[in-house]
């Protein structure tokens, strides 16, 4: 366990969150490509996540666990990582753009195709849940800056400074140089993308994220972008995306892997056939990573990405399993 997650997870455990029988089912799957339900019954329910954050699929099985629906877990789970000031690329505590501001983008999809989402908007803690009120109580799917604050304050919303004393001074660093780079599985890829599968075999999927760190103010990338950042099909799957969000929006890369999969792909092979796609318009190009994960009607679940270093996390009753999919390059 990346020692960065261990101290998360000490952290959320010493203040009761997730609870002594959660922790004690977490295991290490390195073995992602053998997958336990291959060719067997579904295995539902189920929550999936990027990256190894093993407190949000812990918090989004607890919500499946109870009978929740698959949105409810979504929502639940990624708002950990939204609270979490440890986290530098998601919600509070998130790396701020080149001028300071931190900027959230998040995006919610339930069973029926509904979604919503959120845009470069500042200042409060959980965009997913403003994202999941785009959704439900307006007629609109995307609300973005200003306008998106705005409804979040009339829907109760607290003001939240989402710049932490650490975050400000790293920036302040980076100002030094002001060098825009992206370095490969270090801090500033750490989105979170989360689906599930609830007991009736429901799907939901959510997405959230601070973006690229010092990126230009007023850019957004893949992350709330239906189709690009996730996708939802509850008659197939859905997938989600982590890394460089232009390389994922200029392929609709989650609405193609669900398209695959509807075309008959498995959602292993359906994620290999994004990240190959994206990586046939960059020949030769190593200087970004992209991590997808797909889930399927049955529960089966895949993942790939362009460089080793990219896990996903999965919770089901076979148990938690951090998974170590296999990559573009070696
Ligand atoms: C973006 N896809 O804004 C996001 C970045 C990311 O972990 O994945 N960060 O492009």
């Amino acid at each position: 366990m990346k020692r960065r997650n261990f101290l998360k997870n000490s952290t959320l455990s010493t203040a009761g969150l997730i609870t002594a029988p959660i922790l004690a089912s977490c295991q290490e799957d390195k073995k992602a490509s053998i997958l336990p339900n291959e060719g067997g019954k579904a295995i539902i329910p189920i929550a999936i996540c990027t990256w190894n954050f093993m407190n949000a699929t812990a918090k989004a099985w607890e919500v499946l666990d109870k009978g929740g629906s698959a949105l409810d877990a979504v929502e639940q789970g990624v708002m950990v990582e939204e609270a979490d000031l440890s986290n530098e690329t998601v919600g509070n505590g998130g790396r701020p753009d080149r001028d300071g501001n931190v900027t959230l983008d998040a995006c919610i999809m339930d069973k029926d195709g509904n979604c919503g989402a959120v845009l470069c908007m500042e200042n409060i803690e959980h965009p997913i849940s403003v994202a999941r009120k785009v959704m439900e109580d307006t007629p609109h799917v995307m609300l973005a800056g200003k306008g998106a604050e705005q409804f979040a304050y009339e829907k109760g919303f607290p003001k939240v400074n989402l710049l932490t004393e650490k975050a400000k001074k790293d920036w302040l660093a980076w100002k030094e140089t002001s060098k825009y780079e992206t370095i490969i599985n270090i801090e500033n890829h750490d989105t979170i993308g989360m689906l599930a599968i609830d007991k009736n075999g429901d799907i939901a999927g959510a997405c959230t994220t601070s973006g690229m760190g010092y990126k230009m103010a007023g850019r957004v990338g893949d992350s709330p972008i239906i189709g690009a950042g996730l996708f939802v099909d509850n008659e197939v799957g859905a997938a989600t995306a982590t890394g460089v969000g232009e390389e994922v929006v200029r392929t609709v890369g989650s609405f193609l892997i669900v398209e695959l999969m509807r075309q008959g792909k498995s959602p292993q092979e359906a994620c290999e056939e994004g990240v190959k796609r994206i990586m046939a318009k960059n020949k030769g190009r190593k200087d970004f990573q992209i991590g997808f994960i797909a889930i399927n009607k049955k529960g089966e679940t895949g993942g790939y990405c362009v460089h080793p270093g990219f896990s996903y996390r999965s919770y089901s009753e076979e148990g938690h399993f951090d998974k170590k999919p296999e990559s573009f390059y070696q």
